[in-house]
């Protein structure tokens, strides 16, 4: 019989569903040594939450998340607000001696994404990012491809991700305030990008060229007042990027590219290999062997549905049966659930101060686009 792990989550709208669900899958699917223990809910509308509450099988609500983040009752917090609503919560339960999940970016700012790694240094509870990317089976595969020395010295990473809801009839939201935000595409699609760039790469970015940024719709109706808002983050945020070890990248994220709905893509290209992933066919990785040479050298199309060949897959169905983007949440609580009772996560987890590493690299590209100039990591600390 596991132990249970006690959770209170904090926010009930798309994040909170899809950590309610992993945090229900879990258990029966990936057999984990812990059991999470759905104790407590915490969001602003109380008559949403009971429902929100019973559909997912959280034991109590509450408005009051300051509660919620002390309760001797609860092991772990999982922060699944808006950005600026990060800091604040995280750093009182790991006051108060909790675990910390927090959704991504680590935070909207760079100075609350201090404060967090700070906070978290100092603490005895653990913490952890949900970039659940990293945990896609072929991501992962890839990320085994690279540590066994198939790609060989990386030379370029190109990223992209694109997507298309944010034209002028999306309303007015958080996600388009500067303030609530912190940035738009940026925050929201960089931030996966540069986790994954550096995840796989496994080197630091230490330089940033040639950022831009535009936005296109200046203001959105307001749901709420039935009048437009001006708008203040970027709609799109392009940027190119040196790596420690010599390697380039290129990154975009856009929230204005049609046909495009969720095409988050990475490709390495190294000396003895590349690998290419898009999420939008999530279960495929491409893989070139240079070795192959010419006459036959190419991409491979390597569907990752081998438990045993393919992380994460053993948790699902039988091989050759697909996966989406819900088991990537799942999959990360899996290892975190392993993680806290020192096993090894099937790849590495992401904690406040990796996760900060990723926020000095979208605080650097900000700071490229507002100056106009190109932006060592080094400045940025
Ligand atoms: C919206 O752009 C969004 O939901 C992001 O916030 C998520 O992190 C990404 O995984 C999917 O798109």
């Amino acid at each position: 019989m596991s132990q249970k792990i006690r959770v209170a989550m904090l926010g009930q709208q798309f994040m909170g569903r899809a950590h309610s669900n992993a945090f229900r899958q879990v258990g029966p699917f990936c057999s984990p040594p812990l059991l999470p223990e759905l104790h407590t809910v915490a969001g602003r509308d109380g008559a949403s939450l009971t429902e929100f509450a019973a559909r997912f099988g959280w034991a109590n609500t509450t408005t009051d998340w300051r509660t919620a983040v002390v309760d001797p009752e609860v092991d772990l917090v999982d922060v699944a607000t808006p950005n600026f609503l990060h800091r604040e919560p995280s750093v009182a339960a790991l006051e108060a001696g909790k675990h910390v999940l927090c959704e991504k970016p680590l935070a909207g700012s760079f100075e609350d994404a201090r404060a967090m790694r700070d906070a978290a240094a100092a603490a005895a509870g653990r913490t952890f990012v949900w970039f659940n990317y990293r945990r896609c089976p072929a991501v992962a595969t890839a990320w085994k491809l690279a540590r066994e020395g198939r790609l060989g010295r990386i030379y370029h990473v190109r990223a992209t991700y694109l997507q298309n809801w944010g034209g002028p009839q999306t309303p007015m939201s958080w996600r388009f305030d500067r303030e609530l935000a912190g940035s738009g595409a940026h925050g929201d699609l960089n931030a996966h990008l540069i986790d994954l760039a550096r995840f796989l790469v496994g080197e630091p970015i230490t330089e940033i060229h040639g950022a831009t940024s535009r936005r296109w719709v200046e203001s959105r109706l307001d749901g709420a007042t039935g009048e437009r808002r001006p708008t203040s983050v970027d709609d799109a945020l392009l940027f190119t990027a040196g790596f420690a070890g010599g390697a380039v990248g290129s990154f975009e994220a856009s929230r204005l590219a049609n046909p495009h709905q969720n095409a988050n893509s990475i490709e390495l290209n190294g000396e003895l290999g590349s690998v290419r992933f898009d999420f939008e066919d999530m279960n495929l990785l491409h893989f070139c062997d240079a070795s192959d040479g010419a006459r036959e050298g190419g991409w491979r199309r390597i569907m990752c549905t081998h438990a045993g060949e393919h992380p994460y897959v053993e948790h699902w169905w039988p091989d050759a049966h697909l996966i989406g983007y819900e088991h990537t949440f799942t999959n990360m609580v899996s290892d975190v659930l392993r993680s806290l009772v020192g096993e090894e996560p099937v790849v590495p987890l992401c904690d406040f101060a990796d996760a900060f590493e990723t926020q000095r690299v979208l605080e650097a590209a900000l700071r490229a686009v507002d100056e106009r100039r190109a932006v060592m990591l080094d400045e940025v600390s």
